[in-house]
């Protein structure tokens, strides 16, 4: 409904936050290759694998059932490869752990079917019958050795053939990742080259074995699916599309834009060029955790009006013209999608608290007052309205999900969900391989900034924090900003653990308590983004040039004593 107020009442949509942060790369990358953007597998299937491979996944901090579940499954004699620019927990359990430079993905995996390929591992049945593009593919991986891949993801290249081993001959394969893949201003291609090792070995469109990245938030999957992204309608309908720019014209009554509407970083970027002068900013704090918080900073005191609805008075709110107070998951009924694809109702546990009301109440009132007077009775009827414009969500409704829901795609009444995706035939019809170049994140470590930054999350706070810095025991685990830095480099630069030292890049300075660990090589550092004016004032905006996905895991910085 968030999607029809904005294209209804301003002919765009502007919000896709949590599809541009987390996976439009997925979304850019998978939809060009298999047809869709979504996990493949579901998440019973993790504990049937007779190989995982993690990248770029914290996933027993970050999704920890499904971290819980590839432990079982190494329990059970699954095999385990890890990559990784830190030691992780699942590091630790790993029959291979390839220790990467941040920004090296594309090298590793290219690196990986480069042997794959040369030790005939490859699947050649399945890419006959299901995949086009090959010629050119095998072109650019023939080339590219695994010294070379190893040297720039600076470890031993033993490693990356015996993983490539490993994953190309166990039968049922699950490749997971998640941020460390695509927050970089290559993340499309990196990917795309996932896709490319998937297919490569045939380990996909099969029962335990597939390309999974793991969604972040609740319901981004949701927001994603119901057309929070500046080309789609929902069910990833294009905007441009004539056919289904009448559908919904017809459906909402009223014309519509056939343009593509902004991403995040346009957005913040036309604000400040004075060509955005409104925003309206539901459930999101760009104040912690957009990339150069001193960029935002300019584009939220430019914006001419700025509306907040949020639960809580956030960094954001503080710039807004008007707040709208929003009521909470446990207030309200709905439905969240989770990183398999189910459509899950979640119900009311007690009423809004103060003036707060729910989302769609708010947005309903908001249509109203600006002239498209709109009456749903309950969230209910919205997911009759989503089913009937919705292919992918064709035979959804709250009767249907009440107990443990549906997973898309869901075309009708008598369907009942999809397991798992690409069975026969991919989304796209034949799968995609691409041929792609090696580049180096948009900010490499230098002399005035000899460092490598790299940024993420910890299992106890959750993203800016407003959500968990109510907690005192939380507070107690992870009180302030910090960042884990090698023993050799705490060394070098006369750090000593719980120290606070300044860091800066060439956006800002920011501080930090010393962590020293052995689980981050030299010259390597990690902070979370969880704190006000922490990463996020060093951060780059640099882009994905597909889906404008900003580097937030990697830019150069350099440690400070004093200002
Ligand atoms: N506790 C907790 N859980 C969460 C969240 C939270 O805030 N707190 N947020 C949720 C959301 S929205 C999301 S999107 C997910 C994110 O989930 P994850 O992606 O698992 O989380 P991150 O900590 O951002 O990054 C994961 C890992 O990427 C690694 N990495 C960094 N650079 C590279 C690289 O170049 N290559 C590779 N291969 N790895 C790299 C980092 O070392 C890090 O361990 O988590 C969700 N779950
Ligand atoms: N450096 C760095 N930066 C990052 C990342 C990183 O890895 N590194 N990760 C990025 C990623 S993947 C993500 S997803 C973003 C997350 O960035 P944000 O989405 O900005 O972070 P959250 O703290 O989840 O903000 C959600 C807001 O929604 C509010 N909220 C909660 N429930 C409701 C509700 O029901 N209704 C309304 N209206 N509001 C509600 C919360 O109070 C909070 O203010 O951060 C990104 N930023
Ligand atoms: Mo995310």
């Amino acid at each position: 409904m968030f999607q029809k107020m904005m294209r209804a009442v301003l002919g765009t949509n502007n919000v896709d936050h949590c599809a541009r942060l987390c996976h439009a790369s997925t979304v850019a990358g998978l939809a060009t290759t298999l047809g869709s953007g979504a996990m493949t597998n579901s998440i019973d299937e993790v504990i049937n694998h007779d190989v995982i491979f993690v990248t770029g996944t914290n996933t027993t901090s970050t999704h920890p059932i499904i971290g819980g579940y590839m432990k079982q499954a190494v329990a059970n004699g699954a095999k385990l490869i890890v990559a990784e620019p830190r030691e992780i927990e699942l590091a630790k359990l790993a029959d291979v752990f390839i220790q990467i430079q941040p920004g090296s993905n594309v090298a590793l995996f290219k690196g990986m079917m480069h042997h794959i390929y040369k030790m005939n591992l490859h699947n050649e049945e399945f890419i006959k019958l299901r995949i086009e593009g090959f010629s050119e593919f095998v072109e650019s991986i023939k080339k590219f050795t695994t010294a070379e891949a190893a040297e720039i993801c600076g470890c031993d290249k033993h490693l990356i053939e015996e993983a490539a081993e490993i994953y190309a001959q166990e039968e049922k394969a699950g490749l997971y990742y998640s941020m460390g893949v695509t927050q970089h201003s290559q993340g499309t291609n990196g990917v795309k080259s996932v896709a490319n090792l998937a297919m490569l070995c045939g380990h996909i469109g099969k029962e335990s074995s597939g390309i999974n990245p793991l969604r972040g938030q609740n319901n981004v999957q949701g927001a994603c699916d119901l057309g929070a992204l500046p080309n789609n309608y929902t069910g990833y309908q294009k905007v441009f599309d004539q056919n289904v720019r009448e559908k919904f014209e017809k459906a909402w009554g009223v014309e519509l834009s056939n343009e593509v509407g902004l991403t995040v970083p346009r957005v913040i970027d036309g604000l400040v060029s004075g060509e955005v002068k409104f925003l309206y900013i539901m459930g999101e704090n760009p104040m912690v955790s957009d990339p150069d918080i001193n960029h935002v900073i300019k584009g939220l005191e430019n914006a001419e009006f700025l509306v907040v609805q949020d639960i809580f008075l956030t960094e954001t709110a503080e710039y807004a013209d008007v707040v709208l107070p929003a009521s909470s998951y446990a207030e309200k009924t709905g439905t969240f999608t989770n990183t398999e694809r189910r459509v899950q109702l979640v119900n009311k546990a007690i009423e809004p608290v103060g003036e707060s009301k729910p989302d769609w109440v708010i947005l309903q009132e908001v249509m109203t007052s600006m002239g498209y007077p709109q009456n749903y009775n309950s969230p209910s009827e919205i997911m009759d309205e989503i089913a009937q414009v919705t292919p992918i969500y064709g035979g959804m409704s709250y009767e249907r999900i009440i107990n443990g829901g549906l997973q898309w795609p869901c075309l009708d009444k008598n369907h009942m969900g999809t397991r798992f995706l690409h069975k026969d035939k991919f989304a796209r019809g034949k799968g995609l391989f691409t041929a792609i170049e090696y580049v180096s994140p948009m900010e490499v470590a230098d002399n005035d900034y000899p460092i490598t930054l790299t940024t993420g999350r910890t299992l106890y706070h959750y993203h800016t924090a407003t959500m968990t810095n109510k907690t005192d025991g939380i507070n107690k685990m992870v009180p302030e900003n910090f960042l884990e830095v090698s023993e050799g480099t705490a060394k070098k630069y006369n750090l000593t653990n719980g120290e606070k030292t300044y860091v800066s890049s060439r956006r800002g300075t920011t501080t930090a308590v010393v962590h020293v660990v052995d689980t981050i090589k030299d010259n390597i550092i990690f902070m979370p983004f969880h704190f006000a004016k922490g990463a996020n004032v060093l951060t780059n905006t640099a882009l994905d040039e597909f889906c404008d996905i900003p580097e937030l895991k990697v830019c150069a910085v350099k440690f400070d004593d004093k200002l």
